[in-house]
């Protein structure tokens, strides 16, 4: 509760530029608009809010986590207050693993769980894929296999425990089957898909923009995001400590370099470059550090 009577604690649920959604508890989406020309407020935020016409967002309530990247020239914010990020890839459209793997360092910079979900496993390519994502389970990520359209039961019953009570965010390239999934979990909710055919042919995503949908029959405070597909994933906001620290594997080797402050380039008595030399570390995941290593030493300064 706040001092001031007017005001009402709400989350944000869909915003578009100064334009939002926000819930109040009854699941009924009130448009409101961001005060002045605010315009960082996302999904997940709680905020406080004056009605009136429309309810205007006074002010937003400390974050315990931010979703977002950072490009040369532009930083993103994906959403806010998350359990769990699940990052979803498939055989088809061609996965592209290097931008699944920086998802999942964003996730884990922000201390924000993270889980992979490799959708469409009925694809005839769906076992290579999995092969692609060893390293990856090796790391101590989970790997969740299922079909969102191909077997909906299935799907709900296997991330039915992931999700039960928590805010979990579905993040990975377009077409994927983000929204699909979120049609499977949600039943009655029907929020539109697109072949990625006739997507791609159009130039654009098929969702256009991250909402936040209630899933209470999963369990109460159950919540889903679904969001656009992403094709880039700038990681410019991560020190160099903090990327190390994303990487659970090279973390686990933390101390261990004749360095103290070793980036485990090129110098010497690198614990971390001798795991990769005895497969102790995958070399793709080595490979996806020292390329996000290199954007943020070569990155404009702050
Ligand atoms: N074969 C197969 N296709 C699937 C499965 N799940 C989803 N798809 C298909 O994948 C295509 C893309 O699905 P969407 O849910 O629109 O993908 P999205 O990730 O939401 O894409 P954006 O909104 O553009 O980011 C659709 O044609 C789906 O029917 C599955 O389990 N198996
Ligand atoms: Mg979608
Ligand atoms: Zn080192």
């Amino acid at each position: 509760m706040t001092a001031d009577a007017g005001l009402q604690q709400a989350r944000i649920v869909a915003g578009f530029g100064r334009n939002h959604l926000a819930d109040l508890g009854d699941g009924i989406p009130l448009p409101c608009v961001a005060r002045g020309r605010r315009t960082d407020v996302v999904c997940g935020d709680q905020v406080l809010l004056r009605f009136g016409q429309p309810a205007v967002i006074e002010s937003v309530l400390p974050r315990r986590n931010t979703l977002w990247r950072q490009d040369d020239w532009r930083s993103k914010v994906f959403a806010a207050n998350l359990d769990l990020v699940l990052v979803v890839v498939a055989a088809e459209p061609g996965p592209n693993l290097d931008l699944a793997g920086r998802a999942i360092i964003a996730a884990q910079a922000e201390d924000i769980p993270v889980a992979i979900i490799i959708n469409k496993r009925d694809l005839p390519g769906a076992a290579a894929l999995r092969k692609q994502l060893q390293p990856l389970q090796d790391a101590g990520y989970e790997l969740i296999e299922l079909a969102a359209r191909a077997d909906p039961d299935d799907a709900r019953a296997t991330l039915r425990p992931w999700l039960e009570g928590r805010v979990s965010m579905l993040l990975g390239a377009s077409g994927v089957g983000k929204s699909t999934l979120v049609n499977t979990l949600i039943p009655g909710l029907d929020v539109q898909t697109q072949t990625i055919s006739t997507a791609l042919n159009a130039g654009r995503h098929t969702t256009t923009a991250t909402r936040l949908y209630h899933a209470h029959d999963l369990g109460t405070g159950t919540a889903l995001l679904d969001s656009p597909g992403f094709q880039s994933f700038g990681l410019q906001q991560l020190s160099t400590t903090q990327l190390q620290h994303a990487f659970p594997e090279i973390k686990r080797l933390n101390g261990q370099c004749r360095f103290n402050n070793c980036s485990h380039r090129h110098e010497p008595g690198c614990a971390v470059r001798a795991a990769v030399e005895t497969g102790g570390i995958a070399s793709s995941r080595m490979a996806l550090y020292l390329r996000v290593l290199q954007e943020l030493l070569a990155a404009p300064p702050a």
